[in-house]
């Protein structure tokens, strides 16, 4: 009866601890999906509440009201990542975000094709140095076809000491249709659930010795 006890005990303490472990903590830092950032269609827009336009256009568009453009949802407000003057735009965020080291940051957005033209368009986005927009800390490339619906994009980022950062949007090129982007978020997630499924093993297994051991 003991040795039944002694094998079966261990699998039923390891699930214990990682039912026990909470799951990751998403904590929403930031997030705009620019449906109150205006009530009309506005070209080469730059009055952002929470964006620097820090190069080239963007253009604020309003779902469905002209130039066949959708936004997520088919509602609200959305960004033509390149704007009206041939030059594409890059926007960055109004806030420096200080990164803590150890915590894995995630960077999302949703992006669909330009919904007008054939052609591909190229968007980078990340988190880039506060101080150095052109350095990014950690980035995606997404590449979308006209036809490509809205789908979220994410990039991940465990700083290793801290930093300061800011979001960077900025898409290829410059001919006045971009990628459209709705749906930007930023959130944390501390601790990682991998770290705490191996810290309930360790712990099981640290249990398990010290009973055989007594
Ligand atoms: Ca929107
Ligand atoms: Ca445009
Ligand atoms: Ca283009």
């Amino acid at each position: 009866m003991i040795r039944f006890l002694t094998r079966f005990a261990a699998p039923l303490t390891v699930a214990a601890l990682m039912a026990a472990a909470p799951a990751a903590q998403a904590g929403v830092i930031f997030s705009d999906n620019f449906d109150a950032q205006g009530s009309s269609n506005a070209l080469n827009f730059n009055g952002f509440t929470n964006w620097n336009v820090s190069a080239g256009t963007v253009d604020y568009i309003r779902s469905g009201v002209a130039y066949g453009i959708h936004c997520a949802g088919n509602i609200g407000g959305c960004i033509d990542l390149d704007g009206s003057n041939n030059n594409a735009g890059v926007l960055s965020s109004k806030l420096v975000y200080d990164l803590l080291a150890g915590t894995t940051y995630l960077f999302s957005l949703d992006l669909s094709g330009n919904q007008v033209r054939n052609e591909s368009n190229t968007v980078n986005f990340g988190f880039a140095l506060a101080g150095d927009l052109g350095s990014f800390l950690a980035s995606e490339l997404v590449t979308l076809d006209r036809t490509n619906p809205f789908s979220t994009y994410t990039v991940a980022y465990t700083p290793g000491s801290n930093v300061s950062a800011r979001l960077v949007i900025g898409n290829s090129g410059g001919d006045n249709v971009g990628l459209i982007l709705d749906n930007v978020a930023l959130s944390s997630e501390v601790p990682e659930p991998g770290t705490l499924a191996l810290l309930g093993l360790g712990l099981a297994a640290l249990g398990l010795r010290r009973r055989r051991a007594a």
